[in-house]
């Protein structure tokens, strides 16, 4: 496997609905997207997970770009590849940029999935049929429209409701939902709102039977989450604080968490997330994936990564038609009675649709 040449697709697609998070609201949203061709013509596509405000983490979709252009492609282009796995090794000489780099680095592997003959699940080595799917949703003005919104989404028949939680929006919140649905699997998301002051009003939540409260502190903390964790009964799952195998393996030993959220873009990639996978899976931690309100490449990745047998409770990652009115791959991603098909044909399983990339496309860059 050899890159010839990268483009780099700055794409901009608004979203169905806004999405309201504690640290603020998106609805267009900036991406990139990765088209790499190996030598012998295949392509493989990534999707960059970056936003353009580094809320949820420190990269951009200017960062991203940035990185890639002047670092990480030109690290790539020309050179010799066995397996996808050895792009990890290639970047550890930059310092995190992690989303920046897993954008390229799913494209190596669906351009090794491809030569290799296997679909980017089989690639991974997911043996999943069919996978769970959660639905995560944000902060809404009232909680009457949140109620309506959770009801909508248990009828299309989503497998379990995350509601983002925030200072002045949480036990209230989650009370009034656990009134309303009493037995359906719950969970809050607080994209670390809290600090560890806040004890006292978080091990309120332990009264709702949540399955997990996912990353209540500080973005990069695990040592104040193993002391909130010893005072809660809920588990704690961490999103933000894990970046890399060593954050995993860290939090596992510390007891910071009882559960991992995994996202690609978070860790750099595929093979990292691989590798947490399965450290978490021989330490008894369950594992599920999450989301990064992708276009369908990330999509597709997502499915492929969830394919792998620790991913044991539903993910973020929902129908197309949940976010966008016509997504980039055909056919679009579908949920059917709360499960996505995992697609058996080679590659990612899905085809890219240019036309749609190149009218939502605003600026691409040619590396070769
Ligand atoms: O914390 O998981 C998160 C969306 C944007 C940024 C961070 C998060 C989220 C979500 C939505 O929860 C996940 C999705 O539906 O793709
Ligand atoms: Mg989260």
């Amino acid at each position: 496997m050899k890159l010839t040449e990268v483009k780099l697709y700055t794409m901009e697609m608004r979203m169905k609905t806004a999405f309201t998070t504690s640290f603020g609201t998106m609805q267009d949203k900036t991406f990139l997207l990765i088209e790499a061709k190996d030598e012998s013509g295949v392509v493989g596509w990534g999707e960059g997970v970056a936003f353009d405000t580094p809320w949820y983490t420190e990269e951009t979709v200017k960062t991203s770009l940035h990185m890639l252009q002047d670092f990480l492609v030109p690290m790539l282009i020309g050179r010799e590849l066995g397996h996808p796995d050895e792009v990890t090794g290639l970047f550890q000489s930059i310092r995190r940029n992690n989303m920046a780099k897993s954008a390229i680095e799913g494209a190596v592997w669906d351009i090794y999935a491809q030569l290799t003959k296997q679909s980017l699940a089989q690639a991974v080595g997911g043996t999943r049929e069919k996978i769970e799917v959660g639905i995560s949703i944000g902060i809404q003005p009232t909680v009457g429209e949140l109620l309506q919104v959770i009801a909508q989404f248990l009828n299309e028949g989503y497998r379990r409701i995350k509601v983002k939680i925030k200072p002045g929006w949480d036990v209230h919140v989650i009370r009034q939902i656990r009134a309303r649905f009493p037995d359906i699997p719950l969970m809050a998301d607080a994209n670390s709102a809290y600090t560890i002051e806040d004890i006292a009003l978080l091990k309120q939540l332990d009264e709702f039977n949540l399955m997990m409260i996912e990353q209540p502190l500080a973005h990069d903390d695990i040592v104040d989450h193993a002391i909130l964790q010893k005072q809660l009964k809920t588990p704690i799952c961490l999103d933000e604080s894990i970046t890399s195998f060593d954050d995993a393996r860290k939090a596992v030993k510390l007891g910071s968490c009882g559960i991992i959220n995994i996202k690609i873009g978070r860790v750099g990639g595929i093979t990292e997330a691989k590798r947490i996978h399965d450290y978490c899976e021989a330490h008894g931690i369950p594992v599920w994936c999450g989301g990064m309100l992708e276009a369908g490449i990330g999509r597709a990745h997502n499915i492929a990564l969830t394919s792998l047998m620790n991913f044991v409770m539903p993910g973020d990652t929902a129908a197309s038609s949940r976010y966008w009115y016509e997504d980039v791959i055909v056919p679009e991603v579908t949920v059917d009675a709360g499960y996505i098909y995992v697609p058996k044909e080679i590659g990612i399983g899905y085809d890219v649709n240019r036309d749609i990339i190149n009218r939502y496309a605003k600026n691409v860059v040619v590396i070769k």
